[in-house]
């Protein structure tokens, strides 16, 4: 692995933390059995509003939230909103209504959260984001944000992509086909900023992006995109995927078009799901910048603090790696989504 970024570091946002957090603890009147309970001894209830399970990565997403909330003797309240953002708020309506301790979610776009998440804060019920962000002006709509830093993760593929390019001996134009990932989400977004900032800052003269197009980070969008952009642009050498599952999907319509995945089109991907590390092991993918999904354990700790009504950091980072291709098998064994 090349680097592993081992980070918890925070900004704290202290004011809208304690002043959420103590409006919850306010709220906790009841008394019940020790384990998974907050500061008044009543179990402890977590409503969660998962995106979907569009790809792998939410997969091991869920798995983790599930398993933890259960370790942590919790009543969690699922839903699949599939890649709905009307599903995600009914959800979040439902909580409220159903008056939980906390609501945790991930949120499928970025933008059209302020009205559900000041119904949450009138309700007194304090929200945690979880995977993605949120853009509002309205700071204390939620008391903090765990997940990782999807910008740096663009950064970090376009460094990937020089070493793959080193490594594959390239010489002449870098033709990318981009598949982004789902439209106004902010892995999408910022991923691809990520990526362009060090492209602009130190490959203006040789990399461009040629193509770029939403897979809704699925592999049949990224099979049906990636097929579309051979026939527009059949001199595609590299694709930059927001995620393995749309690479994977790209992969099958490359072998298709007759070429080479990881050789004629080379393949840098994000998230490190175990199918995208097999696919590497194969010679199909070059490199992978790891997205940390097993988010569970870290985000039942910020439930418990949140519903006892302690300072909880306001931004949480998780910790990831990058990954090239010589790398994949052994690190194969030791994966864990
Ligand atoms: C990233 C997460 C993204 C993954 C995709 O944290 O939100 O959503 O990269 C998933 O695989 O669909």
């Amino acid at each position: 692995m090349l680097n592993r970024r081992g980070f918890l570091t925070a900004a704290v946002g202290v004011a809208a933390a304690s002043g959420l957090a103590a409006c919850a603890k306010e709220d906790d009147s009841s008394s019940g059995s020790d384990s998974g309970s907050g500061g008044g001894g009543k179990k402890i209830t977590l409503g969660f509003a998962q995106v979907g399970s569009e790809s792998g990565w939410r997969t091991a997403n869920t798995k983790s939230v599930k398993a933890a909330a259960k370790e942590a003797g919790y009543t969690l309240k699922f839903s699949d909103a599939q890649q709905k953002q009307e599903n995600q708020i009914s959800a979040i309506r439902s909580y409220i209504a159903q008056k939980v301790n906390v609501i945790a979610f991930s949120p499928v776009v970025v933008t059209g959260w302020d009205a559900v998440l000041k119904e949450a804060k009138t309700a007194k019920i304090p929200v945690i984001l979880t995977d993605r962000s949120i853009e509002t002006s309205d700071d204390s709509l939620y008391v903090s944000f765990i997940g990782s830093d999807f910008t740096d993760e663009g950064r970090r593929a376009a460094r990937m992509l020089e070493k793959v390019l080193a490594k594959a001996g390239h010489k002449g134009a870098v033709k990318i086909a981009q598949l982004e990932g789902t439209t106004g989400a902010a892995p999408a977004i910022e991923r691809a900023k990520g990526f362009k900032e060090v492209m602009d800052a130190e490959h203006k003269d040789d990399w461009k992006v040629v193509v770029s197009q939403t897979g809704d980070f699925t592999r049949a969008g990224g099979k049906q995109v990636m097929a579309a952009f051979l026939q527009s642009n059949p001199d595609i050498n590299v694709l930059y995927a927001h995620n393995d599952d749309m690479a994977l999907g790209a992969i099958q319509s490359i072998e298709a078009a007759g070429k080479k995945p990881g050789k004629d089109i080379l393949i840098v991907s994000v998230d490190g799901v175990k199918d995208g590390f097999v696919a590497m092991s194969e010679g199909k993918i070059n490199a992978i910048v790891e997205c940390n999904p097993l988010l569970g354990p870290q985000l039942m700790d910020l439930v418990k603090k949140v519903n006892d009504g302690e300072t909880v950091e306001r931004r949480i980072k998780t910790e990831e790696g990058d990954f090239m291709q010589d790398e994949a098998k052994a690190a194969l064994p030791d994966r864990k989504y």
